[in-house]
């Protein structure tokens, strides 16, 4: 299926990437963050964080109708999670084919979710749809003053 959010774009975009409580808790933090590293994409933002429920049901509003949204609740509140901020070209896109289909058994392998995990009900990754969803999530997840803006000296190697 054609999904024009999933190709990539030439703008300088900004995403919402949160380590689950499943990859807190298995010892996968390094592990992925490091395939955004090795990537390219810049941190602009992150933090270990325990999510109130109020928040992780703003976060998955589109799936409240959801027969597994309960579930979905209990799994993102039940134990802290690792909130991060990546910028790039075209970084929302490139980070889904980052992390995978969200059933981590069609996920490819070289994917987080296909060489990491087996479940979707634990599949040790989010990351944003969309840049619009990027923007919201930011929004929800980060507050004024948590994000930095800088320079990595890599920049000129990485864009001609
Ligand atoms: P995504 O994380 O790949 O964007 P979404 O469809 O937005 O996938 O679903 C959000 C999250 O809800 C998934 O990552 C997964 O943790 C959970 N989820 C989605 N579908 C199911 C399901 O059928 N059973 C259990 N959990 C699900
Ligand atoms: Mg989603």
């Amino acid at each position: 299926i054609f999904l024009p959010h999933l190709v990539a774009s030439l703008e300088v975009e900004e995403t919402y990437i949160m380590v689950k409580p499943d990859g807190v808790q298995r010892g996968l933090v390094g592990e992925i963050i490091s395939r955004f590293e090795k990537k390219g994409f810049k941190l602009t933002g992150l933090k270990l964080f325990q999510c109130p429920k109020e928040l992780a049901e703003e976060h998955y509003k589109d799936l409240s109708a959801k027969p597994f949204f309960p579930k979905l609740i209990d799994y993102i509140t039940s134990g802290p999670v690792v909130c991060m901020a990546w910028e790039g070209v075209g970084v929302v896109a490139s980070a889904r084919k980052l992390i995978g289909a969200t059933n981590p058994l069609q996920a490819e392998p070289g994917t987080i979710r296909g060489d990491l995990a087996v479940q979707t009900g634990r599949n040790v990754v989010h990351g944003s749809d969309s840049p619009e969803n990027g923007k919201r999530e930011l929004a929800l997840w980060f507050k004024e003053g948590e994000l930095c803006q800088w320079t990595p000296a890599q920049a000129p190697w990485l864009q001609e």
